[in-house]
């Protein structure tokens, strides 16, 4: 494994994404070199304090953050590497860190895309705790803390396509959803899960706003077998560090194949259920959003086309304009789930 240290490294080299870059060869190397520590010892602990130390040296603001709890930490120090192949890695350029963490929807935070990181400071992810209820054998009010003990944290890279028809590619960290699922014991009549986000008016300026159109608490669901399907994720992390407030600390949903809107934020309650639940797009408009959300470049929107997407960052000079694929090119894996659907009135 190749070192630079700090002072081999130039300012203008350090970036969040080089940060990272670094970040993603430590824990591939750390993952192979767990194996072989017995015999380096020493060497392997010099190498592994160095490269944390460039870590520190370098990291962004954000990344630089103190972890919530130190039990935290720890499990950042474990986090599995993507594979690199599909479809947990995409092969396209990275979006970048800034772009990534000061573009966002969030309405709870405002409606500009910079509301949710200017307006977030107030914000407090620690602590956490989810409220499971429904159908399931262990309902309950579970801290962030148990809840992530059991899971092994993996890194995954994948597309976000909004329905407004911008997109990014962005490596998270987290766990699988049905990893979290199976814990609580799901009945045979939980035919739905359902996600809701939390109101907090003092550090939420958007949810006391008046110009606010959503009905608070954000909500969104799934089937149960999306929700249980493999690339259903978790996140927790993005870009090798704990998520930003503005992109939905301390867990958020990521489903790559659907609109950005399904990927809810900030979640308090989780609730399992046989009927499908109300979300909040397809209650405030349902001629123009979904339940299923499946990103379909045959489907338009009424006032977006969604065969192109418009693929973050872009400067004033220059716009990129790319294809939009079925399911965000994630068909191979998820078109068996709405085999026999109508897409079209399905949207
Ligand atoms: N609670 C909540 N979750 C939300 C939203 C929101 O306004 N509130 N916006 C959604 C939309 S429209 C998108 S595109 C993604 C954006 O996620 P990102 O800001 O991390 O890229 O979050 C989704 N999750
Ligand atoms: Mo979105």
């Amino acid at each position: 494994m190749l070192i630079k240290k700090p002072a081999d490294i130039k300012p203008s080299e350090i970036t969040p994404e080089s940060v990272y870059r670094n970040r993603r060869e430590f824990m591939k190397d750390s993952a192979t070199m767990a194996v072989g520590a017995a015999a380096f010892g020493g060497a392997a602990a010099t190498a592994l304090a160095q490269n944390g130390d460039q870590l520190k040296a370098s990291a962004p603001e954000a990344l630089q953050r103190t972890p919530p709890a130190a039990w935290w930490k720890a499990k950042f120090d474990s986090v599995k590497p993507a594979p690199d192949s599909e479809p947990f890695f995409t092969g396209e350029s990275l979006t970048p860190y800034r772009d990534v963490t000061r573009y966002n929807n969030f309405y709870e935070f405002g409606m500009d895309k910079s509301d949710p990181s200017s307006r977030s400071g107030e914000f407090k992810a620690d602590p956490w705790s989810v409220e499971i209820s429904g159908e399931v054998a262990k309902p309950g009010n579970y801290n962030l803390e148990d809840i992530l003990r059991p899971m092994q944290l993996e890194e995954r890279i994948y597309r976000l396509r909004c329905v407004e028809a911008w997109s990014m590619v962005i490596p998270w960290i987290g766990f699988p959803l049905a990893d979290l699922i199976k814990q609580f014991e799901p009945t045979s009549k939980a035919k739905y899960a359902e996600f809701e986000t939390l109101v907090d008016p003092a550090t939420m300026p958007g949810v006391t706003s008046r110009f606010a159109i959503v009905d608070w608490p954000y909500r969104e669901g799934l089937r149960i077998d999306e929700a249980t399907h493999p690339l259903a994720f978790m996140a927790v992390g993005l870009y090798g560090s704990y998520l930003p407030a503005q992109n939905g600390a301390p867990m958020r949903l990521v489903v790559p194949w659907k609109y950005g809107f399904k990927s809810i934020k900030s979640i308090v309650r989780i609730n399992f259920r046989e009927t499908q639940p109300n979300t909040t797009w397809n209650d405030l408009q349902a001629n123009e959003y979904g339940f299923y959300a499946n990103v379909n470049p045959g489907v338009h929107h009424p006032r977006w086309r969604q065969d192109m997407e418009r693929r973050l960052p872009q400067t004033l000079f220059s716009r990129q304009y790319i294809e939009t694929r079925l399911f965000n090119g994630y068909a191979d894996q998820v078109a068996s789930l709405y085999q026999g659907m109508d897409l079209s009135a399905n949207f």
